[in-house]
């Protein structure tokens, strides 16, 4: 696949969307292909987790709607600790409703999540419309979306003519708001992808310890998300946030799988 063998540097220009240029400006700069994603109970510990790995990975991942004690003022401190630390806001959410309903779950409700989060998700499963709802709030912040193209959990239905209807849907939108996928493999197959067109592909479901949990939950390396099957950056919860020991070995955690990713991305581009 011809991105693969590009360096994040110079997938910048390939972008007019600001988030996609931010986070591959981000990750060249810090060295850092990894997310971190922290499904914690609170906002306070969540804030705790992201001090700590912050300074090591290119996006924080949230899913605010998990939180007993959001408000506001969390909100005001991720924002100041992503220019701080250097990373970019991704809000796990997920949309899947017609476009008018996501529309008004984007900008409003408790969460606001367009007001802060550089970036967000949905399923392509309701059509076009969905993107149509979500760009008329953020394309005008300069925020991304991610399309739901594959998912890492066992037994997924986004797979095989889904996976492909949902880049094409992708690739018919234009992309100015859409910026990828989160995927397990380069869906952007070369047969599909048109000349100047760059997509980054996200996947969870990353781990150097388990291989799953008891919910369907599926892991593999790192190694094997960046080389096997070319994705852009993975994304980690409870390999790092989950590690005992305490703060400093979710510390040491983020930097090892920061070095890991890492070394996989640059034997990726060297071939
Ligand atoms: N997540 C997945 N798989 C997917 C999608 C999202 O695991 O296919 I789409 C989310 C769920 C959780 C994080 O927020 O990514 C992975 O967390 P763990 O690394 O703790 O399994």
């Amino acid at each position: 696949h011809p991105t693969t063998l590009l360096p994040y540097s110079e997938r910048i220009k390939l972008h007019t969307n600001p988030t996609a240029k931010k986070i591959l400006e981000i990750m060249d700069r810090k060295k850092t292909n990894l997310a971190v994603s922290v499904d914690v109970n609170t906002a306070s510990e969540a804030l705790e987790v992201i001090r700590r790995v912050g300074s090591s990975v290119c996006m924080v991942k949230t899913h605010v709607d998990i939180f007993e004690d959001f408000t506001e003022s969390f909100v005001e401190e991720l924002v100041k600790l992503s220019k701080e630390l250097d990373f970019v806001i991704f809000e796990d959410r997920k949309f899947a409703d017609i476009g008018n309903t996501v529309s008004l779950q984007y900008s409003s409700g408790i969460h606001k999540i367009a007001n802060w989060a550089d970036l967000t998700n949905a399923h392509s499963v309701p059509g076009p419309g969905i993107i149509a709802g979500l760009s008329k709030i953020g394309e005008p912040l300069g925020r991304g979306l991610l399309l739901l193209a594959e998912m890492s959990s066992k037994g997924s239905l986004a797979v095989d003519g889904y996976t492909e209807e949902t880049f094409k849907m992708a690739q018919e939108a234009g992309r100015s708001f859409v910026i990828g996928f989160i995927a397990q493999n380069r869906i952007d197959k070369s047969d599909l992808i048109k000349d100047g067109e760059d997509y980054l592909i996200m996947s969870p479901g990353v781990g150097l310890g388990a291989k799953g949990d008891s919910l369907g939950q599926q892991y593999r390396t790192p190694r094997e998300c960046i080389i096997d099957s070319g994705s852009d950056v993975i994304i980690v919860g409870r390999g790092i946030y989950g590690i005992k020991g305490g703060e400093q070995a979710v510390k040491d955690e983020a930097e090892r799988y920061r070095i890991e990713g890492w070394k996989a991305y640059e034997e990726r581009i060297s071939k």
